[in-house]
């Protein structure tokens, strides 16, 4: 089957903190020598980091718990304790982070959004120099160190990419993506071949390139899990453009967009207005091209007839997407 895995509970700790010391200074000469226990360190924290060359949480389908570092107690001589190790978590790029508990969100690891705490770690307690005061010059009091927090989270992995493939299952946007960037799913002549999202950056001019990305087939009742279901429409989510792919031979273009277009909005609302292009694949088996409505693009993936007039499309709309993104 497939090893990618787009959706993992864990459950985070971050460390507890050290406690504080007891402690009186003994020196020769100094009989009754002030306090001088130090602080705890602070615990541990757990932090999920942004990998780009990670495409799946394939590591984290095992992994149940993640545990920080104790922070070392504060001894002697004021000395404060050790902080606890943290620990670093790579997650693939695009991953959003939720609280299980409510599912709210904690991050979203895109681009630039460098290491964000999942867990922090407890503050150290403080050791009894700290609770030193003129009427009690030798505390016999410390604190304990703080546990640390302990989250449920969830890692759902929502690929970042600029243009997103929609179509039924063996229209070719497996083919298509092929023949448009260096990216290699599987093409086969039967439905569901393609299993799992993938990712192609395809070249437009020299410094101008967009990512694309090719999702498993859907068919009607998708949203209620018919086919291999709606749960790929989640990758194309954060998409500017849609594909949505037709089949040259179809006896009804306009019913297969239909039911495409129905089943995206079942899943949201918000995906089916994005802004969108028809393209009509496997020209290359029709004779008849007059009945395509003037305002679709008609490709053949397998020959390239076509294919430059729907890049051409694609790079005018995602440049009006910049543009309304610099207005707003
Ligand atoms: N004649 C012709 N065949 C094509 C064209 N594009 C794709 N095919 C064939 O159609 C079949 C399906 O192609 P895929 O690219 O695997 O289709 P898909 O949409 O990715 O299919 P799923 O992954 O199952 O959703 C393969 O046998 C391709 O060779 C085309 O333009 N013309
Ligand atoms: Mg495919």
């Amino acid at each position: 089957m497939t090893n990618f895995v787009d959706w993992a509970r864990l459950l985070v700790e971050g460390g507890k903190g050290g406690n504080g010391e007891v402690s009186f200074r003994r020196e020769k000469f100094i009989p009754k020598g002030g306090p001088d226990g130090g602080d705890g360190g602070k615990g541990g924290d757990v932090l999920l980091q942004a990998n780009e060359r990670m495409g799946t949480l394939l590591d984290f389908k095992h992994l149940r718990v993640v545990r920080a570092g104790k922070g070392g107690n504060g001894r002697g001589k004021r000395m404060t304790g050790r902080g606890g190790r943290d620990v670093l978590l790579q997650v693939p790029l695009g991953t959003v982070v939720r609280d299980a508990k409510n599912g709210e969100v904690i991050a979203d690891l895109i681009p630039g959004s460098g290491q964000v705490v999942v867990a922090k770690g407890g503050r150290g307690g403080r050791g009894n120099v700290r609770f030193a005061t003129p009427s009690q010059r030798a505390p016999r009091q410390a604190e304990k160190g703080r546990e640390g927090e302990v989250k449920e989270i969830i890692l759902e992995l929502k690929l970042i990419a600029d243009v997103g493939l929609v179509g039924r299952p063996n229209v070719g946007k497996s083919t298509l993506l092929r023949r448009l960037s260096a990216a290699r799913p599987k093409v086969g002549d039967y439905p569901f071949t393609t299993l799992r999202p993938h990712l192609g950056l395809v070249r437009l001019e020299q410094y101008q390139s967009f990512v694309m990305a090719d999702i498993p087939g859907l068919v009607e009742g998708a949203h209620r899990g018919k086919g291999l279901g709606d749960r790929f429409l989640r990758h194309i989510e954060r998409t500017k453009v849609l594909v949505f792919l037709l089949e040259a031979q179809s006896e009804d273009l306009s019913a297969d967009l239909d039911s495409l277009r129905q089943e995206l909005r079942l899943f949201n609302e918000e995906l089916s207005h994005k802004p969108s292009l028809v393209a009509v694949n496997k020209l290359d088996l029709v004779g008849d091209r007059s009945r395509f409505p003037p305002s679709f693009c008609c490709i053949s993936a397998l020959t390239g007839e076509g294919v430059a007039n729907l890049l051409k499309r694609l790079r005018r709309m995602l440049k009006r997407g910049e543009e309304i993104e610099v207005r707003h």
